[in-house]
């Protein structure tokens, strides 16, 4: 338990450690509840859990990632599984979106990959699809936020990470958006809206 303030008023806040390795997930994550959850407070994991992603699905693996830093660290956890998924290429890279260019390649890697697949396509439109879980070793929780957009061939912007320099909204990739324009809108914060309704209800 922490303390937070609202309006003057002191109340109890609930800390909760953040289920993933990914530097840039945790920044968004932890700077989407700062701006709407004054009850929560995200702490950063102090050191590296290796989970296996091999389920089927981002939703399953959002459970396993959860449940593997609940045993490890025994207090209550929010993981975050997210994938790409293009309609034209049914879906994928979707659940396989960190390997998608092959185990352990890079974020330049699998976004040409992705580039070289729709070179000859027309329909290039695709979802940011975030699942989160949280679980305190009771009850586990979850929910989805997804963001649509259109896959670019040539990459632009310098800021986010993963796919954003090729995934545009209205005319932007996330990448040329700041963090705080990204986070207006992205699938991470309308999964992370949706958790801090459903923290508050149980
Ligand atoms: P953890 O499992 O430790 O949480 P990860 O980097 O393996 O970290 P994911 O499996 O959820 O995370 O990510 C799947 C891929 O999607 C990976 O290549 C990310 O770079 C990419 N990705 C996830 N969220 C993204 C975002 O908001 N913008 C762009 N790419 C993103």
């Amino acid at each position: 338990m922490c303390t937070g303030n609202i309006y003057g008023t002191k109340l109890e806040c609930m800390e909760i450690l953040l289920a993933t390795n990914n530097k840039n997930k945790q920044k968004e994550l932890v700077d989407i509840f700062f701006k709407h959850s004054s009850q929560h407070k995200l702490q950063f994991p102090n050191k590296k859990i290796e989970v296996i992603e091999d389920k089927l699905s981002i939703e399953e693996n959002a459970q396993k990632k959860a449940l593997e830093y609940f045993s490890e660290f025994n207090k209550p956890v929010i993981s975050d599984d997210s994938g790409l998924f293009v309609n034209s290429l049914n879906g994928a890279p979707g659940v396989y979106s960190s390997r998608f260019a092959g185990e352990h390649a890079s974020d330049i890697e699998n976004n040409q990959k992705l580039i070289d697949l729709l070179l000859n396509s027309l329909e290039r439109s695709a979802i940011f699809r975030t699942v989160l879980c949280f679980y305190d070793g009771k009850k586990i929780l979850y929910t989805t936020g997804e963001l649509q957009g259109e896959i670019i061939l040539s990459p632009r912007g310098l800021n986010g990470f993963g796919y954003d320099p090729i995934f545009e909204v209205n005319g932007k990739t996330l990448a040329e958006m700041t963090p705080e324009e990204k986070s207006e809108i992205s699938h991470r914060k309308n999964a992370s809206i949706k958790m801090v309704k459903l923290l508050n209800e149980k």
